[in-house]
C-alpha cells in the first residue's frame, strides 16, 4: 500500500530541562569543563614518555619538578585528580582512629564520597567560620589532649582557594597564623590548593608564600589552568615517598602519563597569568545579577565562582538549572536555593555578559 500523503507531524518540543538544537550552551557549571587547546595537544602529542610507575616518565618528572619549584617544596607526585591527591595526602598523614581538623563546608567532607573515613580510617573534626576561614583559637579549641581514650589529633585540612565559600582566597597573614598555631600543637598541614593558582592570580601572593605555611599541598591543573585531567602532591621527600606507595595503592598509579603531565606543563607555562580575566568575568556576571529581582550574590566574588541565591519567588534552584539550559546556560545548583557559575578560559567575556541577561531574564519572568 501507497503511503498516505500526510504532512510530516511537527518535530517534538525538546523535554524540559534540554537544550533545543542551535541554540549555543555556555558552560559555567565548572572551570573542569575546559577542553585543552590545539597548543596544548601539540604539547601533549610531542611529550617524551616512559612509564611512571616505573619512575622513568621524564615529562612527568619535568612536571613534578617544576611543582617543586613553585612550591618551594622538596618532592610533589603526579595524580589523576584533585580528590586522589587529597585522599593521598591524608592517607600519608595518618594513621586509622586520628582526627583530621577541617572546615565544616571543606570539599574533602562534603564532595570526596567520604573518602577520609574510608580510605584512611579517620575521623574528622569540623571547625566553623565564615567565608570557609577560622582563625586561630578554633584550632586550639579543636587539638585534643592526648589521652587513652581520644583519637589522636593529627592533620589540618585548608582549602584555598575555598570552593563552597565562593572561591575566597585566604589572606596570606591569617593563613600563616591559622597554620602556625597547627604546627605549635603538633599537627601536621595539609593545604587542598585546588585552585591555588586561582589564590595566587587574585591576591599577587607567589603560591611558595602559602607553600612554606603547610607541610603538604595539592594543586589542579585541570581547573582553571585548563588541562584535561591532572593533579599533584607536593611536600618533603620521605612525605612524597608515602604518598606514592598510596596512590600506587589506590589506584592511581599511570605508565604513559607524561601525555597528561605535558598539559599541565603547557598550562603551567601560558595559563596561569590569564586567570585575571575569569575573575573579571565572574565579577561581570556578579554585578549584572546584583539588583535582579530575586537575585542576590551569596559572597563577595573574589575569584571565578558566583554563588547566587534565588528568592522564594523564583523555582528552586535545580528547576531553574533546568530553565537556564532550555536557554543555553549551562550552571549547577549548589543548595536547594542557590546556583554556582564558574568562570573559565572557554568562556568570553561576551559569552558571560549573554549569560547573565538570559540568567536575569528567567528570573524576571517570575516576577509580576
Ligand atoms: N571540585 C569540583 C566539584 O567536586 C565540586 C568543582 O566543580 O568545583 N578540592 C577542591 C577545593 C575542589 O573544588 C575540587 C573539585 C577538588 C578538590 C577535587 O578535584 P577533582 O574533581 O579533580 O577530584
Amino acid at each position: 500500500m501507497a503511503p498516505s500523503a500526510q504532512a510530516s507531524p511537527a518535530p517534538a518540543p525538546a523535554p524540559f530541562g534540554t537544550t533545543p538544537p542551535g541554540v549555543p550552551i555556555i558552560d559555567l557549571r565548572s572551570d573542569t569543563v575546559t577542553r585543552p587547546t590545539p597548543a596544548m595537544r601539540a604539547a601533549m602529542m610531542s611529550a617524551p614518555l616512559g612509564d611512571d610507575v616505573l619512575g622513568d616518565d621524564p615529562t612527568v618528572r619535568e612536571l613534578e619538578a617544576r611543582v617543586c619549584q613553585i612550591m618551594g617544596k622538596e618532592a610533589a607526585c603526579f595524580v589523576p585528580t584533585g580528590t586522589m591527591a587529597n585522599q593521598v595526602a591524608i592517607r600519608s598523614h595518618t594513621e586509622p582512629g586520628d582526627e583530621l581538623i577541617a572546615h565544616e563546608d571543606s570539599h574533602i567532607i562534603h564532595y570526596e564520597t567520604g573518602a577520609p573515613a574510608a580510605l584512611s580510617g579517620v575521623m574528622i573534626r569540623v571547625v566553623r567560620g565564615e567565608m570557609g576561614m577560622f582563625d586561630e583559637a578554633a584550632v586550639r579549641r579543636s587539638v585534643r589532649h592526648p589521652s587513652d581514650h581520644d583519637p589522636r589529633s593529627r592533620l589540618l585540612v585548608i582549602e584555598n582557594t575555598h570552593n563552597r565559600a565562593g572561591g575566597v582566597v585566604w589572606p596570606l597573614d591569617r593563613f600563616r597564623a591559622v597554620t602556625a598555631a597547627a604546627r605549635e600543637r603538633g599537627l601536621s598541614v595539609h593545604m587542598d590548593g585546588a585552585r591555588i593558582w586561582n589564590a595566587c592570580a587574585a591576591s599577587g601572593v607567589p603560591a611558595s608564600e602559602y607553600a612554606s605555611c603547610v607541610d603538604s599541598l595539592s594543586c589542579c591543573f585541570s581547573k582553571g589552568l585548563g588541562a584535561p585531567v591532572g593533579s599533584a602532591v607536593a611536600g618533603s621527600a620521605p612525605f612524597i615517598a608515602r604518598v606514592r606507595r598510596f596512590r600506587k595503592m589506590f589506584g592511581g598509579g599511570m605508565r604513559q602519563s607524561g601525555v597528561l603531565a605535558a598539559a599541565a606543563i603547557y598550562a603551567l607555562d601560558h595559563h596561569r597569568e590569564r586567570l585575571t580575566q575569569d575573575h573579571a568575568n565572574a565579577t561581570l556576571i556578579g554585578g549584572a545579577l546584583a539588583n535582579v529581582k530575586g537575585l542576590s550574590i551569596a559572597s563577595a566574588i573574589q575569584t571565578n565562582m558566583v554563588f547566587v541565591n534565588l528568592a522564594g519567588s523564583l523555582p528552586g534552584a535545580a528547576d531553574f538549572c533546568h530553565r537556564l539550559r532550555e536557554r543555553g546556560v549551562l550552571a549547577l545548583d549548589s543548595s536547594e536555593n542557590q546556583i554556582r557559575l564558574v568562570t573559565h578560559l572557554d568562556v568570553s567575556r561576551a559569552q558571560c555578559e549573554r549569560a547573565a541577561d538570559i540568567i536575569a531574564s528567567v528570573a524576571s519572568s517570575f516576577q509580576s
